[in-house]
């Protein structure tokens, strides 16, 4: 899955964000480097950020899912907590959605009953505006899987078959770096759950603080290290920004898994 940038743009005419143009060649980009799927939406769930009104969520991304799902061979998941985002960015085309909340949102659920496509479900403790001020479990690993567990069934109850499901342990969002470690550790205690699991760790701050504070944009082979390990944990698909790095390192691991001696 990769992680269409949509950081604000100075020579921007069209609005705060990126120009279409822009966008749509960066998402063909990661396209030919090998990504299944091209995930979009604003920065509102970065550590520290405030929530943007639904107006702006939805200029930000309506138009660009619309340019994108006309040229694309691949699903567009659309990044958002909203219901009338989600069910907005399936009328204009995406084919997934990606929500940091699970569904919790009042609304939430039955919109997505309403549609067909899969739904990626995350823990996160706390909300991003304050998420990484204290973060505290007893035990980690159990309480993000029976939390998971419980958004799996609220999903299923609502009528969303258990085949749309992903799940995902939300790496950074209200976890220290010892949660974060002990989470990709145990990682393959999630697929008991038996729905596909999503991990996002690209470019994280706990990749930083493993490598000597490395800026963002040193933080790349740190990164192929956890795509790696949490693929070998049992991970099905890996949000990332550098898809091309990350495919190749993972065409690595499923060489080697799928060679029969002889
Ligand atoms: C995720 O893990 N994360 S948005 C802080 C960074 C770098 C990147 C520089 N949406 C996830 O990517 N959806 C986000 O420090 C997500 N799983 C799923 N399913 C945060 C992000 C980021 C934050």
């Amino acid at each position: 899955m990769g992680i269409l940038n949509l950081t604000p743009d100075s020579f921007s005419d069209g609005g705060r964000f990126q120009r279409p143009d822009a966008a749509l060649k960066h998402a063909l980009r990661m396209v030919e480097e090998g990504a299944a799927i091209i995930d979009i939406g604003g920065e509102s769930t970065r550590p520290g950020s405030r929530p943007v009104s639904a107006d702006e969520e939805l200029d930000r991304v309506i138009p660009l899912i619309e340019t994108l799902a006309e040229r694309i061979p691949v699903p567009i998941s659309i990044d958002t907590s909203k219901p009338v985002v989600m069910r907005e960015s399936v009328s204009a085309g995406a084919g997934m959605i990606n929500d940091v909340l699970a569904l919790r949102e009042p609304g939430a659920l039955q919109v997505v009953a309403e549609t067909a496509v899969p739904v990626c479900l995350m823990h996160m403790q706390g909300r991003p505006r304050s998420m990484q001020e204290a973060p505290r479990y007893d035990d980690v690993v159990d309480e993000v899987s029976s939390f998971l567990q419980q958004r799996l069934t609220a999903c299923e109850a609502a009528g969303i078959a258990r085949g749309r499901l992903v799940i995902d342990p939300g790496f950074g969002f209200g976890k220290t770096l010892q949660h974060n470690l002990i989470l990709l550790k145990a990682l393959h205690a999630l697929t008991t759950l038996d729905v596909p699991l999503l991990v996002g760790i690209s470019r994280k701050s706990m990749l930083g603080s493993l490598v000597g504070d490395a800026p963002v944009n040193e933080r790349l082979f740190a990164g192929i290290a956890a795509a790696v390990l949490a693929v070998i944990e049992g991970a099905a698909i890996i949000r990332s920004h550098d898809v091309r790095a990350t495919v190749e390192a993972l065409k690595v691991v499923s060489s080697v898994r799928s060679v029969t001696p002889h």
